[in-house]
């Protein structure tokens, strides 16, 4: 619920009306980006879905290739970086061993700069980082990642628009994605308004085993948190798939025991996520989607659809990410289990 703040705050000095400015990166920002020709992100968990969305914005706005990688299988790999590599970390806490490992390692191949999306100030990936961008969160509470995760897209997206200028990026593209992002805040407000009904959907979950999640595009990262925020916190095994994977496999698990998931912004991929979500209802599988009001995706038998407000593509993945964080959440404290302390798991893995 803190989200529209912390979002807002993560702007603040960083983005004016109509543009990013990029001394917010560190006084070297400007020089370096002129360099840069590839992005090689790593980082784990939840920070590891904000990288993947990442790669959509730095592929679509930048138009840079991007890599993304789990810092725990990166670090186990024999690389060849290139020089005009930016190496980017992203973690909450900036002491996840993994990921200094891999940083540690890459500064041994040789990359161009390191930049740290982190959220503790003096942690040492902030430290051992060139430019940093300090998402301002504050501290979570609890160990499941949430509003880390919003302020860590916001900086991704702030990050992806200084480059995106030292690549072509036009003044009037910069200005149409500065003011979708103006809007988050607001947008974010509007589905935290939907709390009670996503408490309904959250019942459905109480006698599942099971739960597939599907996105497409940068909504497929975001599937992937809400399956990650479901296993966490409410101990439910859910998977999530692209969903243009579904007939590759998936689709056999689909009966009424396996609720769907999926996230649908009113974009060019939504009308194959319709089909998907057919191929779905055609199995006896129960679904529920957060739509765009816009997307004509309309509530029937075993569709549940959340009427969500219209988002600009670029943003989406922001906005989209809260309804899954709530209903994770509703259907952890329906089932009685500890959401701010899942068992097994730790704030930060630092051996
Ligand atoms: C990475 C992470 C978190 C997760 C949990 C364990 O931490 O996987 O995303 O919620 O707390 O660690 P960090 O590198 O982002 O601090």
């Amino acid at each position: 619920h803190e989200q529209p703040r912390v979002i807002k705050a993560t702007m603040e000095g960083r983005v004016t009306a109509s543009r990013v400015l990029e001394q917010a990166l560190g006084t070297d920002a400007e020089n370096l980006l002129d360099h840069v020709r590839h992005v090689q992100i790593i980082a784990c968990g939840t920070s590891y879905h904000a990288g993947l969305v990442a790669r959509y914005w730095i592929e679509e706005v930048a138009g840079l290739p991007c890599s993304v990688e789990v810092a725990s299988e990166f670090r186990y790999r024999k690389h060849v970086i290139q020089p005009d590599t930016l190496f980017l970390c992203i973690s909450q806490s900036g002491e996840t061993a993994d990921t200094l490992a891999a940083l540690r390692q890459a500064k041994q191949a040789g990359f161009r700069a390191a930049l740290a999306i982190c959220n503790v100030p003096g942690s040492s990936l902030v430290r051992e980082s060139d430019l940093v961008i300090m998402t301002q969160a504050g501290p979570e509470i609890g160990v499941a990642s949430t509003k880390a995760f919003t302020t860590q897209l916001t900086s991704l997206l702030i990050f992806t628009l200084a480059l995106a200028r030292h690549n072509g990026l036009s003044e009037e593209k910069e200005s149409e994605i500065v003011q979708a992002l103006h809007l988050v805040p607001g947008q974010v407000n509007d589905v935290l308004s939907l709390d009670g009904e996503i408490e309904e959907l959250a019942r459905g979950f109480m006698d599942k085993n099971h739960t597939l999640f599907l996105g497409r595009g940068s909504l497929y990262p975001v599937a992937l948190e809400g399956a990650l925020k479901l296993k966490e916190i409410s101990y439910i095994h859910a998977e999530a798939y692209p969903a243009g994977e579904l007939k590759h496999g998936p689709l056999a698990l689909v009966d009424s025991e396996m609720p769907v998931v999926t996230v649908a912004p009113n974009n060019d991929l939504v009308e194959k996520l319709k089909s998907n979500l057919e191929e779905v209802r055609a199995r006896g599988g129960e679904l529920f989607v957060f739509a765009d009001r816009e997307a004509g995706v309309a509530s029937e038998d075993s569709l549940h659809a959340m009427q969500l407000p219209p988002v600009h593509e670029i943003t989406a993945p922001i906005v989209y990410t809260v309804p899954l964080q709530l209903l994770s959440y509703h259907v952890a404290v329906l089932k009685g289990t500890d959401v701010d302390q899942p068992r097994n798991l730790a704030k930060s893995v630092t051996v």
